[in-house]
């Protein structure tokens, strides 16, 4: 599939490459090491990543402004479903591809690639640059590896197999990365959002059954000078304490007029969960948008049932 993607590629002028809502690090990175790989190996070709930005990720690099194309190719990174797909309009692309690490939700694109055990879209596309005649340089290795790593949380999920670390070995040797410089560009965050985490760890509530979640008002959020899309980000941070099996943020986006929950677990697959609230995501990582902090409420009872069975279960063994 690999080779039929370039040939794609090869043949449109005009190619659009577009992530899912809510950009993260993978998403962004694999649009814009795409785009800047088929500009070095086509430089003839009119290529633009877009979608929202988010000034956290400024360091990463650019994103380009959407414009009216005609007879052109979109490809679609990072997304798997068509309602997740940031600022794009399909009428207006002659093909599509999408290329994909989460688990299946529907098909949208004439090509679909989905690599559901990959642990992010930047290691396909770190297939797809190396198996094609897909040009990389330096600055496109380094955002290839910081969406995988941000991705895998630094290498700690189970979706990092020997053929992940042998493809970033395989990276880094060739291009001659600079680890430290990227994780200062990923991973340095200012001081407000370290007070923040302190206060969820504080206050985030712990059931008998392991379930432990916070709601993040925007009361909260303002108070402590964040946004709350980094306020949700945190749940990240919470893995690999004992007391806690299914962790969630709930946090209020008054712009966006919503509560976003953020799920994590180290126990049950969660992801059933959060689309029978209208989300998705992965088994261990998914999200859900609601209208209410009631709603959120609901889906804890769930959560907690559900933690409360997998504890039980286990025990037994
Ligand atoms: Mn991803």
């Amino acid at each position: 599939m690999y080779k039929e993607i370039y040939e794609k590629i090869k043949e449109y002028e005009t190619i659009v490459i577009a992530r899912h809502v809510g950009v993260d690090p993978d998403a962004l990175c694999g649009q814009l090491a795409l785009r800047d790989s088929i500009k070095l190996t086509f430089p003839e070709k009119k290529v633009l990543a877009v979608g929202t930005g988010s000034i956290k990720f400024l360091q990463i690099g650019k994103l380009d402004k959407g414009e009216d194309v005609t007879d052109a190719l979109l490809i679609v990174v990072d997304t798997p479903d068509i309602k997740r797909v940031d600022s794009v309009d399909f009428s207006q692309f002659a093909y599509k591809i999408k290329i994909d690490h989460h688990p299946f939700v529907e098909n949208f694109c004439d090509i679909e690639l989905i690599e559901d055990t990959a642990c992010s879209a930047c290691e396909i596309l770190m297939k797809l640059l190396l198996e094609t005649d897909l040009q990389c340089d330096m600055e496109i290795a380094e955002k290839l590896y910081m969406g995988l790593v941000s991705d895998s949380n630094r290498f700690l999920f189970n979706s990092c197999t020997s053929s992940t670390f042998k493809l970033v070995a395989k990276y880094i040797e060739m291009y001659n990365l600079d680890l430290s410089k990227m994780y200062q560009k990923l991973y340095l965050r200012p001081l407000n959002e370290v007070r923040l985490e302190g206060y969820i760890s504080s206050n985030m509530v712990v059931t008998e059954n392991s379930l432990a979640y916070i709601q993040i008002t925007d009361k909260v959020i303002n108070e402590f000078g964040v946004d709350s899309a980094a306020a949700g980000n945190m749940v990240n941070n919470f893995n690999f304490i004992e007391e806690i099996i299914v962790w969630a943020t709930i946090t209020e986006d008054v712009k966006n007029n919503q509560i976003r929950v953020s799920i994590r677990s180290r126990g049950p697959e969660i992801n059933q969960m959060a689309e029978k609230y209208g989300g998705g995501g992965h088994k261990f990582a998914s999200g859900v948008k609601l209208r209410t902090f009631a709603e959120a409420m609901q889906l804890m009872n769930d959560l907690d049932k559900l933690v409360g069975e997998y504890k039980e279960k286990n025990k037994e063994r």
